[in-house]
């Protein structure tokens, strides 16, 4: 390392032994192989303070050059929830009945979903994923971002982890196009629309279509 990289001690791992280190990881790939995406939401709200939490999770990512490109717009607002609605059901629309190739409507034809999307209003919030595209400085001059995907991405799947461990389902919608959102919500044209995540608790009763999960072998070689 560099002498003048600034350094702190890492701080002290938990003091496991291998049979707690294996029991650890089982109990954390149980909980969440229970992870299911839903659909179906009940109106009941869910605290700021668990989204906030949940959102910190989401913070302590790795990213590109930790430049945490990540950005969230956490929604509760109803009359929000019914513009983004309104926005996301025309663009389902088009996408269903003329976008969309037949072979992507047939890959689709098991998880039951069309147009309507009236969890968009039903869910106590919606989380709108962004990533900066390129930062902006004080003058507007563009500063590059480096794996902003990958940033996000990883962001994104900690958000999740975190919701389902607070007891909240989550769907990981994504109307396409998602320029709406940026009008919508007043973010800068320098932040694009990564994903809309849904979070709230299930509905009642609420169903889920009968997916399977590959087993390990089919989608990791040890070496
Ligand atoms: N965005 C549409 C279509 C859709 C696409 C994929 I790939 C999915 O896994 C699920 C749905 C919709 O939300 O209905």
């Amino acid at each position: 390392m560099p002498a003048d990289t600034k350094t702190i001690p890492l701080p002290a791992p938990a003091p496991l032994s291998d049979e707690e280190r294996i029991a650890r990881a089982r109990l954390f790939a149980d909980e969440l192989a229970r992870r299911r995406t839903v659909r179906d939401y009940a109106p009941t709200p869910v605290p700021r303070a668990v989204i906030e939490h949940c959102l910190r999770a989401a913070g302590t990512a790795p990213s590109g050059a930790n430049q945490q490109p990540w950005r969230f717009v956490a929604v509760s607002d109803p009359a929000v929830k019914r513009s983004i609605r309104e926005a996301a059901e025309a663009e389902e629309r088009e996408f269903y009945e003329h976008r969309a190739p037949a072979e992507w409507l047939e890959a689709l034809a098991a998880l039951g979903t069309d147009p309507d999307k009236p969890f968009l209003e039903t869910a106590p919030w919606l989380i709108a994923v962004f990533y900066e595209r390129f930062g902006l400085d004080a003058a507007g001059n563009k500063q590059k971002r480096y794996y902003p995907h990958e940033s996000v991405g990883i962001a994104t799947g900690l958000l999740i982890a975190a919701l389902h461990r607070a007891g909240l389902a989550t769907l990981t919608h994504t109307p396409s196009p998602m320029g709406f959102l940026n009008r919508i919500l007043g973010r800068p044209r320098n932040e694009m629309a990564y994903l809309l995540l849904v979070a709230g608790h299930p509905a009642q009763g609420c169903r889920v279509p009968d997916i399977r999960r590959l087993p390990l072998d089919d989608y990791v070689r040890f070496l």
